[in-house]
């Protein structure tokens, strides 16, 4: 008899995210112990501030902090509570040397009451503050890098400096979307991964594997709210997209924006697109919005592990040097075909 959807064995039959950390060890000898550990306690960690965003009101963590971050925005209880269950599920493990958090503006030291590792954890604790209150998805985005040592063996003390790494330099990345589903996307350097949320038995359970993006696409996201702010490669790139079939690309194209990035990225993981949040005239002072080292770094490795690209408009985003903790960053990530027509444009326009 064909077993039906609600047959609890089929659940049962799924692999843990435990299990598919220790498979993916002993098959790619990637994922020692510590880095286990983190994967794991950030995933826990992100459990609990699905709980949390799942209450609302009820829980009384909606609405503003009454504080700013190093952003210059105002803190949502959620930021601060969301940053808070990270730090308080990693600091213990001495899996880690240091985190940094877009809601800190300095990195964080683990203290010395607790032992100390060589993994570096940065993260945007909730991503897309701006939707809690209205109740649409938010997320929270991480990124893994390792703190590299002078003299081998010896271990320094950790620095900003020792987190201003490259994105290829990341062991892994990931984010967890809070949504119809909660979900976390992971990625070690081997292919995408998607685990669900079963709340049921309370574990993340593979749903997805290797997931690939569509090279090609008919979708973007960007809020156009700016458009008489974009550059001229932006203009010209969008301009096509809006003519439609009539114009250049001879095909119509749709448009979403969610206004958090792990939906956007989310979506293109799912179905293709391509996501762009350029830098405008009005804020020339920024290099963008979003900013490197906890959003644009982890999505792109994402990205590009499940067969998309994303670039800066210029290089490779994982090739981009970081000056600083905060840094931001021009945006455009997604299916290959687009991002490589709209980086084109921008290194035309040089
Ligand atoms: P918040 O976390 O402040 O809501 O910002 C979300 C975000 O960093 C990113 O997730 C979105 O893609 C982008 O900003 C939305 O920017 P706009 O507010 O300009 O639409």
């Amino acid at each position: 008899m064909t077993p039906s959807i609600f047959d609890k064995k089929e659940t049962m039959k799924r692999k843990t995210l435990s299990r598919y950390l220790i498979e993916q060890q002993r098959e790619h000898n990637n994922l020692p112990a510590d880095l286990r550990l983190l994967i794991e306690v950030a995933a826990r960690a992100c459990k609990h501030i699905s709980h949390a965003v799942s209450k609302g009101s009820l829980g009384e963590v909606i609405g503003s902090a009454g504080s700013e971050n190093i952003q210059g925005e105002i803190q949502k209880k959620l930021d601060i509570l969301s940053n808070e269950i990270l730090i308080e599920a990693n600091e213990w493990g001495g899996h880690l040397a240091g985190l940094a958090s877009e809601e800190m503006e300095h990195i964080y030291e683990i203290p010395n009451r607790f032992p100390k590792g060589e993994y570096l954890l940065i993260y945007d604790p909730l991503d897309g503050s701006s939707n809690i209150d209205i109740n649409v998805s938010i997320g929270t985005i991480f990124s893994v890098l390792k703190k590299t040592e002078p003299v081998e063996g010896e271990i320094t003390p950790v620095t900003e400096q020792d987190f201003l790494q490259k994105g290829a330099n990341q062991v892994a990345a990931g984010y967890a979307i809070y949504g119809p589903q909660t979900q976390l996307v992971l990625t070690t350097g081997y292919g995408v991964q998607i685990f669900t949320l079963d709340p049921e038995i309370g574990s993340w359970v593979l749903t997805q594997d290797q997931v690939k993006i569509p090279e090609s696409t008919s979708e973007y996201a960007i809020n156009s709210s700016y458009q008489r702010f974009w550059h001229a490669p932006i203009q010209r790139y969008i301009d096509e997209l809006i003519a439609g079939k009539d114009g250049p690309r001879g095909k119509d194209f749709n448009m979403r924006w969610v206004a958090a990035m792990v939906a956007e990225v989310h979506r293109i993981l799912t179905r293709g697109g391509i996501f762009l949040y350029p830098t405008n005239s009005r804020e020339s002072h920024r290099t963008g919005r979003l900013r490197l080292l906890y959003e644009a770094n982890p999505m792109a490795m994402i990205i590009e592990q499940a067969g998309g690209a994303a670039t800066n408009g210029h290089i490779r985003m994982l090739d981009v040097q970081p000056s600083s903790l905060h840094e931001r960053v021009a945006v455009f990530l997604g299916s290959k075909e687009e991002v490589e027509i709209v980086t084109q444009y921008h290194r035309e326009a040089i």
